[in-house]
């Protein structure tokens, strides 16, 4: 198949899935055309079956505001007609998935049918989405799809119960490669971050509010108030000065370092002993998946779709959005000595249900499906 894909660029994890998506989609075979604004990160190597398109932004004097979603949509009509696509996957609902309603009319007046997948990834439901700003669209454009799915099935509820969606939605879950992501061997690493062999804690996220960072702050320092432990922070965004400051306020300076982002993740995860996910809102939590697929169980709030993933004294914990008590007792308990190889096992079991070799081929079965065969 000739495959369109359109995403953010960016490290989030709707960039993320679509981008690896199409990598393992160019890796089976097929021709995979990413349409975007940048080049997305994890696109750094040559690959004959796939090809980037940059929207093309045209500014001008009298624009506050870049029309961006009449360029995406210009560029999407140019890259079907001219390479010939025999469908399009957009990723994140704004503004994917109205940009690709607009392509789809101005292509039919060509008399070019193009079958739009739209992906709903989480905040573009839970968060954005549903502002009135944006509803009206959202809702439109998900009912205009010809094949729409979520990442969760909390993620599918969530979409029924914000939006009047007339249509099915169909669950396909985020996935991880295991040959990149699982653990490796980097003895000297832990030696250098735990010299006394302490536990170490690790939180991955984009920082924005919904990551509730500060309560990662404090359930770190409940541990480290019974245990020898440090904690890595990596990522990057708007909560990262307030963490900061949470750290120096907790005298835990010594004990913490923000790495900011990282293009090698798996090599820090192979190292970690706890991830911990306290979001108030997470449709699916990837970051949780990467960081169980290199054998650290995860201690999480039970928001959205994190129950379909954590598994509650399996691969670690649930406990109540900001009930910072209980997840620090959770974490002691799972990294205490008896208790820790369990974890670790039970993260990376459930971890290889998401492997990518079991979730492409769903992808593959809608895209055959869309375009009737
Ligand atoms: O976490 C974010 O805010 C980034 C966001 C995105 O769309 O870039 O992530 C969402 O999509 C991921 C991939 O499907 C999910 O694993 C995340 O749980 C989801 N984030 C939220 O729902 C907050």
């Amino acid at each position: 198949m000739n495959i369109g894909i359109v995403c953010y660029p960016t490290f989030g994890g709707s960039g993320v899935v679509a981008t690896e998506l199409g990598k393992a989609l160019a890796r089976n075979g097929h021709k995979v055309h990413f349409i975007t604004y940048s080049k997305p990160g994890r696109l750094d190597f040559f690959n004959e079956n796939i090809f980037y398109h940059e929207v093309d932004i045209y500014s001008y004097p009298l624009f506050d505001y870049v029309p961006y979603e009449l360029a995406l949509s210009s560029k999407m009509v140019n890259v079907v007609e001219y390479e010939k696509l025999d469908l399009l996957h957009v990723h994140y609902a704004i503004p994917h998935a109205s940009a690709a309603f607009m392509a789809k009319q101005i292509l039919k007046t060509k008399g070019i049918e193009i079958p739009v997948i739209t992906t709903l990834h989480g905040t573009d439901i839970t968060l954005v989405g549903k502002n009135p700003s944006y509803e009206p669209v959202v809702t439109f454009s998900i009912n205009q799809s010809d094949i729409v799915t979520s990442v969760s099935d909390n993620l599918k509820q969530d979409t029924y119960s914000h939006f009047p969606i007339s249509r099915d939605i169909e669950v396909i879950p985020n996935f991880i490669d295991l040959t990149r992501f699982s653990k490796q061997k980097k003895d000297h690493f832990k030696k250098a971050i735990c010299p006394n062999d302490e536990k170490l804690i690790v939180h991955t996220s984009n920082f924005r509010k919904v990551k509730r960072v500060e309560d990662v702050m404090e359930v770190f320092h409940k541990i480290h108030k019974q245990i020898p432990s440090k904690l890595l922070m990596i990522g990057d965004g708007p909560e990262r000065q307030m963490a900061e400051s949470m750290c120096r306020e907790f005298s835990l300076c010594d004990d913490v370092r923000f790495l900011g982002k990282l293009d090698a993740v798996e090599e820090v995860l192979s190292v970690g002993d706890l991830f911990v996910l306290p979001s108030e809102s997470e449709s699916f939590g990837l970051a949780a998946l990467e960081a169980m697929a290199c054998e650290v169980p995860v201690i999480s709030s039970n928001a959205g779709g994190i129950p379909e993933l954590n598994i509650h004294g399996e691969t670690g914990f649930l406990s109540k959005v900001g009930d910072v008590e209980d997840m620090a007792k959770n974490a002691l308990f799972v990294l205490h000595d008896d208790n820790l190889a369990r974890f670790k096992k039970g993260a990376l079991e459930r971890a290889k249900l998401f492997d990518i070799t079991n979730i492409l081929p769903l992808y593959e079965k809608l895209y055959f499906k869309a375009l009737g065969k």
